[in-house]
């Protein structure tokens, strides 16, 4: 069996020496130019950044080290960890053996929790969970280990180990969350016989009988990772960690990202949507009445969340995978019927109002959806769910950019003025 540790230390040369040959043999090829357009439109489309762990594809959504998401959609997210930094998966005994690492590494201090305690009641579950991150920055090893004179190449090797904490952590941080938030306060134990994702759905105390919330948990866990770096959330993940912030500062600014509308946040926008609808219409309405009710959001100027992405131009194989979990565990819920209902009226109104460039549904149109579904209905606390998942990315491509030394992300601003000059206007 390898560790983690093991097998990275044996791939971390390789990785060096490819970057090094490339910029040695292609560091002044252009990849990438920059209209007016683009600097003024969020940098869409512009190459500007490295990110080995994944990519997406317009057409045909998210690859994982060449692998389509679709084919790995029944692995576990501390499989898909292991894939993100590593590029294969584990073999039985080394996933065993990350995941008894993680279990050895889940306590999360009392003092986080008295922090979050002392919070409003009224703070919402996204500043909770960032701000659990950061009362954890103490016990960085990476800050303590830079202090005392680390050298640079082993900055990959402190990050990996706060990594693992902050990982092993960030479920149990995020279940009390919800039970300081929405229940008593008090908080449940992990159970040791279960894995990472069926931990933290049972360390939240929401009734599972079926077990199908554990199951969904480890599916939208897995589906979440990662989605390369360009994304708000990886993007500020990657900036704050190139300033060498730690892991724990790096992956609370990631969160306070995801924490926006457009991004993260949209699942539970979504959600309320769809129950916005079912209450005015007293249950599922016809497909007619659910195409004026999107004009009427579209007229008075609101996005239909849940539709629509910065870079997909299909329906994203996340909501493909919650479809089919969804036709499973709960697909006469009302919500779900709604949501196909969505998926055959919406993109034809979208197309009609002729702005969205994807005009398919996004893993938000169902993630909300299932989770209603399965018990967990407090749909604020949903982008907290994200950001468990999405960590496992941002400490993947963090590990990754310590390895190869990334340097600080410092592009270059005009000014409005320099446009007008640059352009002859
Ligand atoms: N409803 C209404 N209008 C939409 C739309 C939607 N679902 N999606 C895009 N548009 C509009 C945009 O607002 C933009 O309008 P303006 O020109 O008036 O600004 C226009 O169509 C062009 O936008 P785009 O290039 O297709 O999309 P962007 O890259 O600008 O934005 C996104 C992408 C996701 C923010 C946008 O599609 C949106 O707001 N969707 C709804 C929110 C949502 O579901 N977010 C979750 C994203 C999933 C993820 O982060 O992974």
């Amino acid at each position: 069996m390898s560790s983690l540790k093991e097998v990275l230390t044996d791939k971390i040369p390789e990785y060096r020496e490819k970057t090094k040959d490339i910029l040695a043999r292609h560091g002044e090829t252009v990849i990438s130019e920059v209209t007016v357009a683009q600097a003024y439109g969020g940098m869409r489309g512009v190459k500007g950044q490295i990110c080995d762990t994944s990519t997406v594809n317009p057409d045909t959504g998210l690859i994982v080290r060449g692998r389509p998401l679709a084919t790995i959609t029944d692995r576990c997210p501390e499989e898909m960890f292991w894939l993100l930094v590593t590029g294969e998966l584990p073999e039985p005994d080394s996933l065993k053996g990350l995941q008894d690492e993680l279990a050895r590494r889940s306590e999360v201090p009392a003092a986080v929790f008295d922090a979050l305690r002392a919070l409003p009641k009224t703070t919402h579950p996204m500043a909770m969970q960032s701000i659990g991150l950061l009362a954890m920055q103490e016990g960085s090893k990476f800050r303590k280990q830079y202090d005392a004179g680390m050298r640079k190449t082993e900055y990959w090797e402190a990050c990996l180990d706060d990594s693992l904490d902050l990982l092993a952590r960030i479920p149990t941080l995020t279940a009390g969350v919800y039970r300081i938030r929405y229940e008593d306060g008090k908080l449940i134990p992990r159970d040791p016989s279960k894995d990472w994702s069926a931990n933290f759905a049972h360390m939240m105390g929401v009734a599972d009988p079926s077990g199908n919330l554990a199951n969904l948990m480890r599916l939208y866990l897995n589906l979440h990772a990662d989605h390369e770096s360009g994304n708000v959330s990886a993007n500020l993940c990657h900036v704050t960690g190139s300033a060498l912030s730690d892991p724990y500062y790096a992956v609370s600014a990631g969160l306070n990202g995801l924490a926006g509308p457009l991004h993260g946040l949209a699942n539970q926008e979504c959600l309320n949507f769809h129950l916005a609808i079912l209450e005015k219409f007293g249950g599922v309405p016809t497909a007619a009445q659910l195409q004026d009710f999107t004009w009427e959001n579209l007229n008075s100027g609101r996005v239909i969340p849940g539709f629509g992405h910065a870079v997909l131009r299909c329906i994203d194989p996340r909501y493909t995978a919650c479809h089919e979990f969804g036709l499973t565990a709960c697909a006469n819920e009302p919500l779900f019927k709604l949501a196909d209902l969505m998926l055959k009226v919406i993109p034809g109104v979208l197309t009609e109002h002729g702005k969205a460039k994807n005009v398919n549904p996004n893993v938000d149109a169902l993630s909300g959806v299932l989770m209603y579904s399965l018990g967990v209905t407090h749909s604020p606390f949903y982008t907290a769910i994200f950001g468990v998942s999405r960590a496992i990315g941002m400490c993947a491509q963090m590990i990754l950019n310590r390895a190869i030394g990334t340097p600080i992300t410092r592009p270059k601003s005009v000014t409005t003025e320099w446009v007008i000059k640059q352009v002859g206007a």
